[in-house]
């Protein structure tokens, strides 16, 4: 202020006016302002575009956290390079990300930390005294970002009939540390094993056996228990009739037994040619039945495939069913024994057991199954017929009553020994509907 004088331009108005004292120092003074404004606004664009511009060389975050460009720039022009997706954010560590910007590479370092502890919904266990749990077991669910490793606080009193608290933790990769209390209930058990699946075998002579194929037991305990087969009454050189025991012991040493019976029988005309058989059928039914299906709907496929799938010609050769199989599959044509074959080659191989049945008393022969589904026996059968044996009813999952019904209508088409064979269920799947042919389409 010393450069400026102040005076008293009029006392009447009461105004001060400014005097210049040196004309020359204010333009200097006002350049100096000025060129200061351009200055700092100069300063505050390279600041401006310094943090535009600006890439983090390091970030931190929080397990489980999903990364994108914006938590290492916020310049618009730049792009990542590393494919952020790829960075396992479950697991604690230094991961490098690549960003360009102005055609100039720069390298991120991501540290990945976990500072929340892990959360958890207990559960009560209850086990048999012979048994022990495990941390885990006590758990419902645990929610962390990182891995989390569950222990006892104080190792439980197994064993000790009742119930008891117990007390837990969860530690997760990040060290961070919840703690958990729940229940063990410890009891005696009484109940033995169930076996499951145990069905009479029959076997080819001199061909392995596999026995514990399709058998599972379960116990209330929950163990794992394996099952023992005696099979040292059966002789696989020889044709007969063999018992089979299975036996099941769960670790309170309670024991379940179940009882089959194994038939030796004489190799089928054509055993050689088997392994080609099941190659067909596999290749069919991958295309046709999957695991998403039920037994019936399965059956439904195979039945109409080979229905329409094998042209009748009347001929067959009916020395082996293997064999015909395979012509049915590689050729497309044959007769009923053909659709018999294909079709019984196709369910066993699906997993379903079969039942052979024959016509009798027939001026010609005629062949169809017995299938196991749903718990029962039905009448199986693909062979397509005329018109004159009313073509359009399909022999699908049918009773003993619905064909003595048919063969009734149509010359004894389903005639059967019916002592040779298990009976179905009396109550028709397709009730209502008669076999013999409607007036209308008549
Ligand atoms: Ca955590
Ligand atoms: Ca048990």
């Amino acid at each position: 202020m010393d450069i400026l004088q102040t005076t008293a331009a009029s006392s009447e108005l009461g105004r001060k006016r400014l005097k210049l004292k040196n004309p020359n120092r204010l333009a200097s003074i006002i350049l100096f302002f000025v060129l200061a404004m351009v200055a700092i606004n100069s300063a505050n664009k390279i600041v401006t575009k310094y943090i535009k511009n600006r890439i983090h060389r390091s970030i931190t975050i929080e397990a489980g956290t999903a990364l994108s460009l914006a938590d290492f720039t916020t310049n618009p022009d730049a792009a990542m390079l590393t494919d952020l997706r790829a960075i396992p954010v479950n697991e604690l560590g230094k991961y490098p990300a690549i960003i360009t910007l102005g055609g100039k590479k720069v390298v991120s370092v991501i540290t990945v930390v976990d500072t929340t502890p892990p959360k958890a919904v207990e559960k009560q266990v209850r086990i048999a005294s012979t048994n022990k749990a495990k941390p885990e077991d006590f758990f419902e669910s645990i929610q962390d970002a990182t891995k989390v490793e569950a222990a006892f606080i104080q190792e439980p009193r197994f064993g000790v009939v009742g119930r008891q608290t117990v007390a837990l933790s969860l530690v997760d990769a990040g060290g961070n540390v919840s703690l958990f209390e729940s229940v063990l209930e410890v009891y005696i058990d009484t109940t033995p094993p169930v076996i499951h699946g145990v069905h009479d075998l029959t076997v080819w002579l001199g061909e392995p056996v596999a026995y514990k194929f399709g058998i599972a037991v379960t116990d209330d305990s929950g163990e794992e228990i394996d099952i023992e087969v005696d099979t040292s009454l059966v002789n696989l050189k020889e044709l007969g009739t063999y018992p089979v025991v299975y036996k099941a012991t769960d670790t309170s040493k309670n024991t379940t037994f179940a009882h089959a019976s194994i038939t030796v029988a004489p190799k089928p005309f054509g055993f050689e040619n088997l392994e080609q058989l099941n190659l067909l059928c596999d290749n069919q039914l991958a295309i046709l039945i999957n695991n998403s299906m039920s037994d019936v709907e399965k059956l439904e496929a195979i039945h109409t495939w080979v229905r329409e799938s094998i042209l009748y010609t009347g001929h067959s050769d009916k020395e082996s069913f293997i064999n015909e199989a395979i012509n049915g599959f590689t050729n497309r044509n044959g007769d009923c024994f053909t659709c018999y074959s294909v079709l019984k080659a196709m369910m066993e191989r699906a997993g379903f057991k079969t039942i052979d049945v024959e016509r009798i008393d027939g001026r010609t022969s005629h062949y169809w199954s017995l299938v196991y589904v749903e718990d029962a026996w039905w009448h199986i059968d693909s062979t397509p017929r005329s018109r004159a044996y009313n073509g359009d009813w399909l022999c699908f999952l049918r009773t003993d009553e619905e064909l003595e019904q048919f063969s009734m209508d149509f010359r004894g088409y389903y005639k059967m020994d019916s002592s040779l064979y298990p009976s179905t269920p009396e109550e028709s799947r397709y009730p209502g509907e008669p076999s013999n042919l409607d007036e209308s389409i008549n």
